[in-house]
């Protein structure tokens, strides 16, 4: 059998001169190509020095650093599951992922290890390390004695590479199941269609424990062995500064909002790009529109999901790029628009996205009839976006039937915030709805109803849910009034609610 490990893949694309520069951190720090090679295998000899079941799951909370893309790399090359988890998780959230999916291993910040390692201990998680963002902790202590050495493990296609938890618009969060043959075929489709080459050096500026940074980026500069500039954080002013050294930047909405807004960014800075790839929340027209005239650039906008990868894109080359639409298929993935029962539907009318393809998940983890509703008879993934195709094949996000927020590239379920609220003494019921916001793209508003004879206090509201949810998830504003607005059916209208409050943060 083929090795279908994806780590063997990225591996064979490494440039032939191993001691070229692979990675330049904001803090002057190169890894080279070797440097990945070696310090992958020890981290590598270390998880499997653990003896650790086939399928165990390693679970990482941790700042962005080049040492949590080893552990990423070497969790692969190991065979085991790389579980990813926001940084902005508190307790009660990682409680849940950690008692879920009894992960055998749980690598955190050395500053969260006190709370980290009691949860650990209850979902019986036996090894606990740290790593933290300086090239310290108990990880890399321990991976320094292993050898340098380490022959990748043979992986089947549809062996799991990692899961990642996205929330659900009922219930709790579900672990998206990704394999090596999920990951590895879209990275091969998107190195095609972006036209990576020889020379490419990508800005990477986004977190690693989502979709956009950890595989859409780190893949797409890994399967071309291209160099990365690698920035901890995202930094407006640092980005344009390094734009004159680069080729490729990726980034959601928020992003390019916020570099717009540097002086800095001319067409003389840009003068070595050949890509910008906006995605995972919708493109405004006036961002897609200002950075055309700013930077002599068209973005090119993506779609795609936890579940899937990326599903579509606008072209490259031989199309236009057009704003407001997320372009077409990708090589490779069926996409279709059907009514709710399941009808398709003619070219131009607005209903559900289908997909199917070589880079649709294996399956929500432990939930099977879950996993069962979202696919069609005939094999198709229910995205929950809703959206047409237009005659000349462009596909456009209209919305979605799912209920969430995506908050600067963040997704925000808005029965999660309102089972939070609805628990606290004195809450009748609640609504979080999200409305336009400049920076965020949208933003959360809470609407709440107190019981009778309660008073509510807004503020305490907020500061009660910041002591406990990741902070992207906090309501930018509550209110708290006499009543939501109802259907016949006694159903709260959000979309009224939507409309009274969309100028708030204009
Ligand atoms: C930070 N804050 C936010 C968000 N981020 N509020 C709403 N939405 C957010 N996304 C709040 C903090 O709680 C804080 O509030 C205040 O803003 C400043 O926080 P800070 O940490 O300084 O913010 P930042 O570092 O400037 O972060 C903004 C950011 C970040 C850079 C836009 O959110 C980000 O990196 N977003 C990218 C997310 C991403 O990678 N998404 C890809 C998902 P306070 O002061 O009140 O505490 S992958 C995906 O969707 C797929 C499948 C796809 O298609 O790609
Ligand atoms: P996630 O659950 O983080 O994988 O988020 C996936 C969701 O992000 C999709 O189902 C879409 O609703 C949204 N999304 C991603 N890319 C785009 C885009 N370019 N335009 C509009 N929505 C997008």
């Amino acid at each position: 059998m083929k090795n279908q490990n994806l780590f063997t893949a990225l591996r064979a694309a490494f440039p032939a001169d191993l001691d070229a520069v692979a990675i330049e951190t904001d803090n002057g720090l190169t890894y080279s190509w070797a440097d990945l090679e070696r310090s992958t295998a020890m981290m590598a000899n270390l998880l499997q020095s653990l003896n650790l079941p086939r399928g165990a799951r390693v679970a990482v909370q941790v700042e962005k650093s080049v040492e949590a893309v080893v552990l990423y790399l070497a969790t692969l090359r190991a065979g085991y599951v790389f579980l990813p988890l926001n940084t902005a998780y508190q307790s009660t959230e990682i409680e849940y992922f950690i008692g879920n999916a009894e992960p055998a291993v749980l690598v955190c910040s050395s500053r969260n290890l006190g709370w980290v390692s009691k949860i650990a201990f209850k979902a019986g998680t036996q090894n606990v390390f740290t790593l933290d963002d300086d090239r310290t902790g108990s990880l890399l202590d321990r991976a320094a004695h292993c050898s340098d050495q380490h022959e990748a493990a043979v992986m089947h296609e549809d062996d799991l590479a990692a899961i990642l938890y996205t929330s659900g618009t009922t219930g709790r969060s579900k672990g998206a199941m990704l394999s090596h043959g999920n990951l590895l075929s879209n990275a091969l489709v998107l190195k095609d269609y972006w036209g990576w080459k020889k020379g490419d050096v990508l800005i990477h500026a986004l977190p690693i424990f989502h979709v956009h940074g950890l595989f859409v980026a780190l893949h797409g500069a890994l399967i071309n062995g291209s160099k990365m500039i690698w920035m901890s954080k995202f930094d407006p002013k640092r980005v344009v500064e390094k734009l004159p050294e680069a080729t490729v930047f990726m980034g959601v909405p928020t992003l390019y909002v916020r570099l717009l807004a540097e002086p800095g960014l001319t067409q003389e800075a840009c003068r070595n790009m050949r890509l910008f790839v906006a995605g995972s929340a919708p493109l405004l027209i006036e961002t897609f529109n200002d950075w055309k005239a700013r930077t002599g650039h068209t973005i090119l906008e993506r779609y795609g999901m936890s579940e899937t990868a990326m599903l579509t894109s606008n072209p490259y080359q031989g199309g236009e790029r057009r704003g407001g639409t997320v372009g077409f298929a990708l090589p490779g993935v069926s996409l279709r628009v059907q009514t709710d029962d399941g009808q398709p539907l003619p070219l131009g009318e607005i209903g559900g996205i289908q997909v199917k393809g070589p880079n649709i998940f294996k399956g929500y983890w432990r939930m099977p009839e879950k996993t069962k509703e979202e696919f069609t008879a005939d094999g198709y993934f229910k995205t929950g976006d809703v959206g047409k195709i237009d005659a000349d094949g462009y596909i456009t996000i209209v919305g979605r039937s799912k209920d969430l927020i995506i908050s600067g590239g963040y997704n925000v379920y808005p029965a999660e915030i309102e089972g939070y609220i609805n628990d606290m003494p004195g809450v009748a019921e609640s609504a979080l709805v999200g409305v336009p916001h400049p920076d965020f793209g949208e933003a959360g508003v809470a609407v709440v109803i107190a019981k009778p004879g309660a008073a509510l206090d807004a503020a305490q509201i907020l500061a009660t849910l910041k002591s406990t949810l990741a902070n992207f998830k906090i309501p930018k504003q509550c209110f708290v009034v006499n009543e939501l607005p109802r259907n016949t059916m006694g159903k709260v209208q959000k979309n009224l609610l939507r409309d009274q409050y969309k100028g708030l943060f204009a």
